[in-house]
């Protein structure tokens, strides 16, 4: 009578849960906060496949779980709106992005639902909305108004800094700021006029505008970040990327450089994204040192072995450096300008990685070391960047591998020297021939050498210690029309932010998505589009990182017109208890978060330093790829195994029309005119595909939609089944081999509450204890999985349960409502079925997750295989204190037993108490 209906089912309850607000939590409560957090989604035009939702069911597994332990959950989702595939949809059709966006969105809020999710729709964000960009360029002038006080080490307003050079100058000044700001006295200051006060503090303020140089792709129209370019190519599109001297927006990132790196200690994040964290910062600790140039002024170096001072045999300048065109002399001049302007097109992360190519120029111009007081020649090569450390080396061919490469290709001095405190291993050196002269450093360990060291420079007056990170200030420019507009005009030449109440700052119409005739970005083509009727706004907009850099907040507040969230209700929320999401993101997002994060909190707007206490990467979904085999020069395919005994092409076949790596022909037939006519050699009446994995893409006929599985078997068989697949944070195929076995679980359970009409029947019988074992240590387990997020192990527990179950003949209410409760993280839809069906008022997602009692898990009784004259024929469950009588009694009245006893009377029964039943007859 009543079947396992599920189309019906999941409607019918995602309905319930939107009108009923289900999901919706309090803004403040007396009950402890969780927030779980996925990363929002790009809402690209392809849709959701099955690979997108993994992490969101999983999050939403603790989100449900967490309701039924007492928590107020926030569970929101939104959308990451904007992004270049809607502007390049938008340069090819004329359509404004902000339609495409609208549609895709639409799309993916539609598959997301089907799922089942328990996200509260009503706090649904997208960046590119103007009540929300408001926010971002809101926070970006926060940035423009502050500076970095390393002696608070927090941000703090920009007046006050004024206020200090009125006074003092910068003299005293201790914050972050560019490395060629001047010092000046509080007389100089007064006598800058207004233009120059401002090119001054845009030197300090955490965004700034400035020259620098940048991955400029010619392709497309666009400054990329370092993330944003893989081996010298664009990472999207795989366009040639070049460098490029631009006026760009920067964050000065640099500036929180040691708490972004201390921070780590303190948060629960998989080991690795931590790692690249650490190495993406890159933390040196070492000195730099003053090479003064035979003839005028001196070259800074930084290093990091101070103590290999005495075996630094050349100087290396990057070609960038500013002092290569003072130093070059006439005879090298043509050489060396050749040489800088190859070098310049190659990007920072090619010249870094590149170990095979050795180029460089002598510059014809010499130095002097400071400590040794030798003479050695100036160099520049590419393997020195000019964005690091003082953009010159030292070299040291005798201890660094790159300086020894290049020493060896340029035929110059290389010498070991040998401080290391090992006298052995000096003279040992020295008798090779190698020069070991370590001056006042002889005989000390590198530690204290480079002590040693840098107290000598000290004393000289020629270098200092010196901490160093890698990171780089990060360009937030893009010369597009699909991002967030800066909330600035220039006056003069001068930047200035347009004032708060006139935020949003909204993009404005433009005929075409592309740069003006004169090169400048999508914004100038804007008619009429100035400050106050005059002044020319800032041309290039936000990066794709701008709006989801804070976006957390937002949902905690989502409508709030007055502030980016209520300083109250972000106070009881704090921050993100858990974030699933892409390990892409390990350096971009995750970076650019917790760095506004940090400037957040020290404006005393948010109330943790970290945003995201605890991170799991769940691993991709790949693809299962079938294969046909065409034989060449002909329009036959044959099946995957007699393949070798021809000449084939393996082509891509839509993995939608083979069911259990068998093709269906007449699908095949008609996938596509050209195969109309196709014919097969089949094995066994059979055309087999051939399979491979791969990552999940259109162009591979792989893909896989979710509303698919959904419409076929119901969302919460989807969901399982996902979880079903292996660890979360594991890379695994897709493979809809195991699927049926999640539906049938779910139809097993579903019979459990049903009798052989189908009429639903639960009794209120007392639970034996062979139930309750089966229910506890099936709570136990999966209360346990979830507290470590472990889905897939959960999964099999239920099977593993419902299947005792089921041979027990179980329906008491007592045992199958908590089963109920704890399947409902998973299984949403179809545990609140049940559970109306139970009687219950309310939605399952405020029930209680029930506790489970160790007197039931305890061994209590035993499963003896029974044989008769030695040979096992049934298997009889008795309690450990079950009485002999009885249990002789059960054996014989047993027909699975008796049946074996050709009617005679067993002679003997022996009983070897948790071991073995033996009936002699
Ligand atoms: C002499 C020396 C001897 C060095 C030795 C290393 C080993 P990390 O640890 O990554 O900070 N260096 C400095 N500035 C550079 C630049 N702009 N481009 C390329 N290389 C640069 O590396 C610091 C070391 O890298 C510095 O210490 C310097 O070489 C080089 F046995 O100085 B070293």
């Amino acid at each position: 009578m009543s079947e396992y209906n599920f189309i019906q089912i999941e409607k019918k309850w995602q309905r319930f849960w939107e009108e009923n607000q289900i999901f919706k939590p309090a803004d403040k409560s007396e009950k402890p906060k969780y927030y779980a957090l996925d990363m929002f989604p790009y809402p690209s035009g392809a849709g959701l496949h099955v690979g997108h939702p993994l992490g969101y069911i999983a999050s939403d597994i603790v989100s449900r779980y967490k309701r039924l332990k007492g928590f107020n959950v926030l569970h929101p989702m939104g959308f990451d709106a904007f992004g270049l595939p809607a502007e390049q949809y938008a340069i090819q059709t004329g359509q404004h992005p902000a339609i495409t966006t609208e549609q895709n969105i639409e799309r993916y809020v539609e598959q997301l639902k089907n799922i089942g999710f328990s996200f509260d729709w009503d706090r649904e964000i997208r960046t590119s909305d103007p009540s929300y960009y408001k926010w971002t360029q809101w926070i970006f002038m926060q940035l423009f108004n502050s500076y970095y006080n390393y002696s608070t080490d927090k941000a703090a307003p920009i007046q006050e800094l004024v206020k200090e050079f009125e006074q003092n100058g910068n003299i005293k000044v201790n914050a972050a700021c560019d490395d060629d700001t001047p010092v000046f006295s509080a007389d100089a200051w007064q006598n800058m006029d207004e233009q120059e006060q401002a090119e001054i503090l845009l030197k300090y303020r955490l965004t700034y505008v400035a020259e620098a140089v940048v991955n400029w792709c010619p392709a497309m129209g666009t400054v990329l970040a370092n993330d944003e370019v893989v081996g010298g190519v664009s990472e999207r599109g795989g366009y040639p990327v070049e460098r490029k001297k631009m006026r760009q927006w920067m964050m000065r990132i640099t500036a929180y450089a040691e708490r972004l790196l201390q921070g780590l200690e303190q948060i629960d994040w998989p080991e690795p994204v931590k790692e690249m964290q650490r190495n993406w910062i890159g933390k040196s600790v070492g000195a730099e040192l003053d090479f003064a140039i035979e003839g005028d002024g001196h070259i800074k170096v930084f290093t990091t072995r101070i103590d290999t001072i005495f075996g630094a045999s050349f100087v290396v300048l990057a070609p960038e450096h500013e002092l290569v065109e003072q130093i070059t002399t006439g005879e090298q001049r043509q050489q060396v300008e050749a040489y800088v302007q190859v070098a310049k097109n190659r990007s920072e992360r090619e010249r870094m990685t590149d170990v095979k190519t050795v180029s460089g120029v002598f510059t014809g111009a010499y130095a002097i070391n400071p400590i040794s007081e030798e003479r050695v020649p100036i160099w520049i090569a590419d393997y020195v960047l000019a964005g690091y450390g003082t953009g010159a080396v030292m070299a040291v061919p005798g201890h660094d591998s790159r300086d020894y490469t290049f020493a060896k290709h340029f035929n110059l001095p290389i010498r070991e020297v040998v401080a290391g405190g090992n006298l052995e291993e000096e003279a040992y050196a020295a008798k090779e021939g190698k020069i070991i002269n370590s001056g006042f450093l002889n005989g000390l360990e590198v530690k204290d050498a480079i002590k040693a060291g840098i107290a000598k420079a000290e004393e000289l007056g020629v270098g200092k210690g010196r901490v160093q990170y890698r990171m780089r200030d990060a360009v937030f420019s893009r010369q597009r029309y699909w991002g967030e507009p800066v909330p600035v005009y220039f006056k003069d030449g001068i930047p200035l932010l347009i004032k708060e109440e006139e935020l949003p700052l909204e993009l404005p119409k433009i005929d075409a998505y592309l740069p003006t005739e004169t090169g400048e970005p999508p914004l100038g083509r804007a008619v009429d589009w100035k400050y106050e009727d005059q002044y020319e706004y800032e041309l290039s907009t936000m990066p794709g990182w701008a709006g989801s850099s804070w976006y957390w907040y937002r949902y905690m507040d989502p409508k709030n017109d007055e502030a980016f969230a209520d300083k109250d209700i972000v106070s009881y929320w704090r921050n993100v208890d858990l974030y699933i999401g892409g390990s892409e993101h390990a350096t971009g997002h995750l970076l650019y978060s917790r760095f506004w994060n940090k400037f957040m909190y020290d404006l005393d707007l948010v109330v943790e330093q970290e945003p995201f206490k605890k991170l799991i990467n769940q691993g991709m979904i790949q693809g299962r790829s079938n294969f046909v085999y065409r034989i060449k020069d002909s329009n036959k395919y044959v099946s995957y195994g007699l393949k070798g005994q021809y000449e084939t092409t393996p082509l891509h076949v839509d993995v939608n029309i083979v069911e259990n790596d068998v093709l269906d022909l007449e699908a095949f037939k008609n996938w596509r005119p050209e195969n109309a006519a196709a014919e097969f050699i089949l094995e066994d009446g059979n055309y087999i595909v051939g399979v491979e994995i791969e990552k999940m893409s259109k162009s591979k006929y792989n893909v896989v939609n979710p509303d698919d599985i959904v419409e076929r078997q119901g969302a919460d068989t989807l969901r399982m089944y996902e979880m079903f697949l292996g660890p979360l944070e594991q890379f695994k195929p897709w493979n809809t081999n195991g699927m049926d076995g999640v539906h049938k679980f779910l139809k097993k359970f579903w019979r459990l509450f049903h009798d052989n009409e189908g009429n639903f029947s639960v009794s209120y019988d007392a639970p034996a204890a062979a139930e309750l074992k089966s229910l506890h240590k099936t709570i136990k387990k999966v209360e346990e999985d979830i507290e470590r997020f472990s889905f897939n192990t959960s999964v099999s527990t239920f099977m593993i349960c419902v299947n005792e179950l089921t041979q027990l003949k179980t329906n008491k209410r007592a045992i199958l409502e908590p089963l109920t409760v704890i399947l409902s993280p998973y299984a949403p839809h179809i545990a609140e079925e049940i559970w109306e069906k139970l009687g219950n008022q309310e939605s399952i997602s405020y029930a209680n997750f029930p506790q489970w009692k160790e007197e039931y898990l305890v061994e209590n009784s035993f499963e003896y295989p029974v044989s008769v004259n030695g040979k096992t024929r049934a298997k009889m469950t008795f309690a450990l204190d079950a009485p002999r009588e009885e249990m002789e009694k059960a054996v014989v009245n047993d027909e699975q037993v008796n049946k074996f006893f050709e009617g005679k009377t067993p002679k003997k029964i022996i009983i070897v108490p948790n071991k073995i039943i033996n009936v002699v007859v």
